[in-house]
């Protein structure tokens, strides 16, 4: 594991805990927050960005809309609410508000004030309007604050409110308005404000509906380092029981004309650099860190790229939050700026839409890494070197493959059929006998009585839908209607059953998933009757690598998995850890995969393509 040279020897029982994938304390906390040995802290937040993110900084093609700044509250820390009547009171209609929408941009972000002159349908009808004009275009609309006021104003139980904004278009919630979870606070700079256990319930409502949210903290200013720690722990408590945070975001306060004075040891780039790294030490779960450029300036968000962050939120055209209390940044930034921004700092710049799906990435050389814990044992001793890892979901590796930019990969094996001419097959492979595990129809009923009933299916699966379908209508002779789903596993009665793959699909199998009872294993029903294994995934490179290429890649994979005979990896437990396994049911679930491609393999592999081509 990586080598850091420690100045502060108060970090090393830190670090060791970090290698261990061990959970790190609010003492843990204070021990970083209070140390000035800064390079390494940004050392231990840059491995773990490693193992969760490879070598990816995303960024989004975005564009801030706040609709207006009339505001039924006056927190002491906001530059931009006004008084309907004032001079700099705003309010936009939806024409408006469309205009303002480039065709190129992937992510709308909108949150604004309490504005007590509007109506719900308004709300809705900006949503919709956006939705039915930009159809590519994420919404990503409304703060746990406005939710909580539309609730009260409306008179709509907010899960009425939150299911009616995703019925309109709403793809994910920001993660304004928490400020910091501490009451001494609140009391303080926002008295009128929602606290923080209202602001986690409206979260966890969310994603209950399967709506994915982020979270943020507004630092800097009267808080205490404890009063972030509490904060952090608090979300990554509530991260635990949902799973439905993306990203985390620590917003760098910005004190313009609010008069409020913060204490002497914040508002350096020092103390952003920090409050960024401990953010990734301490939230394990939460898959995201954002750099917030717009607060943090240019020049420390890159930085930060180095202290843990692995997304620097977009363009961002349109914002005044932060601009109306001084921000001394540009109102936007080119994508090409951003992408210089993030290769200066020797990662890949992924463009991702607002659930982090890559659309697009910038860089050669790229191998994709599927962040199951299937695939774990062909990148825990993955030497790179030249070669950059981007973690990736088999369906999106597809379809980048598709566009020429993924050099070699572990492929979903439909993904490799159908790129066939341009894929060169490897030896090695993610196939199970018997049973996977990690493949799993939840279901509310038995297989002849999902005839005809809608199916809700990962977004993330390439081959495992095929493979459900070959079931349904092969082996049960029924049809059912398979339904793609956006955002976090849920039922929300909306599906009799639903098929999910991966960790996301082993965290469910573990603590259950209300209202689905029957658990199928997909590979143990193709073993059933095929009376083979089944293949999921197949290393492959592009045939146009060049033979040194071709061979390097070779020669690391199999080096790895010889080492990984010699000494596993502890690797493989921390992340089964993050999924709720034991070591040894890790490495029983290993254990239970054939990762070379031998004639069981590639017998299934044709039955399954005729199958396939036959339905
Ligand atoms: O909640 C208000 C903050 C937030 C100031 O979810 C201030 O991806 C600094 O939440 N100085 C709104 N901050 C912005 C926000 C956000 C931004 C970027 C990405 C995401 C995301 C969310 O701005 C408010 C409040 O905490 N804020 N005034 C100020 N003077």
């Amino acid at each position: 594991m990586n080598r850091i040279n420690f100045k502060d020897k108060k970090l090393l029982p830190v670090w060791d805990k970090i290698q261990k994938g061990k959970r790190l304390s609010l003492a843990d906390g204070l021990v970083l927050f209070h140390s000035s040995d800064l390079i390494s802290i940004g050392k231990m937040a840059g491995f773990v960005h490693q193992r969760l993110s490879g070598d990816a900084v995303y960024f989004a093609l975005n564009q801030k809309i706040e609709p207006s700044n009339i505001c039924a509250l006056a927190c002491r820390f906001c530059n931009f609410s006004a008084r309907k009547g004032e001079p700099q009171a705003y309010e936009m209609n939806i024409e408006e508000i469309l205009g303002r929408i480039k065709p190129d941009v992937r992510e709308v972000h909108i949150t604004g004030s309490l504005n007590p002159h509007r109506k719900w349908e308004y709300y809705l009808g900006m949503v919709g309007r956006i939705k039915q004009r930009f159809p590519q275009t994420d919404i990503k609309a409304f703060t746990a604050i406005e939710i909580d006021f539309f609730h009260k104003q409306f008179k709509l139980p907010v899960k009425e409110i939150l299911k009616q904004l995703k019925a309109a278009g709403v793809d994910a919630l920001p993660g304004g308005g928490a400020e910091v979870f501490s009451e001494r606070v609140r009391k303080k700079l926002f008295p009128k404000k929602i606290g923080a256990s209202a602001w986690l319930q409206i979260h966890a409502a969310a994603h209950r509906l399967g709506i994915p949210t982020n979270a943020t903290m507004l630092y800097g200013h009267i808080e205490t380092y404890e009063e972030r720690l509490r904060h952090l722990i608090m979300l990554r408590d509530a991260q635990d029981k949902t799973g439905g945070f993306l990203a985390f975001v620590p917003l760098a306060f910005q004190p313009g004309t609010t008069g409020i004075k913060p204490s002497n040891q914040f508002g350096s780039a020092i103390d952003d650099l920090k409050t960024i790294a401990v953010s990734r030490l301490m939230l394990d779960n939460f898959p995201h860190i954002k750099a917030y450029w717009v607060m943090l300036t240019e020049d420390v968000a890159a930085a930060a790229l180095n202290f843990g962050a692995d997304d620097l939120d977009g363009t961002v055209g349109g914002e005044r939050i932060a601009h109306d209390a001084g921000a001394i940044t540009p109102p936007a930034l080119a994508k090409d700026r951003l992408i210089k921004i993030i290769k200066d700092a020797g990662k890949i710049p992924v463009e991702r839409d607002a659930l982090y799906h890559p659309l697009d990435i910038y860089a050669d050389n790229v191998i994709g890494k599927i962040p199951y814990l299937n695939s774990v044992l062909f990148y825990n001793y993955f030497e790179k070197e030249r070669f950059k890892l981007l973690p990736i979901v088999p369906r999106r590796m597809g379809i980048l493959s598709l566009k020429g930019k993924i050099a070699a990969g572990l492929f979903s094996l439909m993904d490799y059929l159908a790129q066939e001419d341009t894929l060169e097959l490897m030896d090695y492979c993610i196939a199970a006998r018997n049973q996977v595990k990690s493949v799993m129809l939840f279901s509310s009923k038995k297989w002849p009585d999902l005839a005809g009933k809608d199916i809700g299916i990962t977004d993330d699966t390439a081959t495992s839908v095929h493979l459900l379908r070959v079931l349904l209508e092969k082996k049960y002779g029924i049809k059912a209607n398979l339904v793609r789903m956006q955002g976090t596993a849920r039922n929300d009665g909306d599906f009799a059953a639903v098929l999910l793959i991966g960790d996301e699909a082993m965290r469910c199998k573990k603590y259950g998933l209300a209202g689905f009872e029957q658990v199928f294993d997909l590979a143990t029903e193709w073993y059933h009757w095929q009376r083979l294994p089944f293949v999921f995934a197949v290393w492959a490179e592009r045939k146009a690598l060049s033979p040194n290429d071709k061979k390097d890649i070779h020669e690391k994979i199999r080096q790895t998995l010889a080492k990984e005979k010699r000494a596993p990896s502890p690797l493989s437990t921390l992340h089964g850890q993050r999924i709720g396994l034991t070591p040894r049911e890790t490495k029983t679930y290993l254990d239970g995969f054939t990762f070379r491609l031998g004639k069981p393999e590639m017998k299934a592999i044709e039955i399954f393509r005729k199958i396939v081509a036959d339905l």
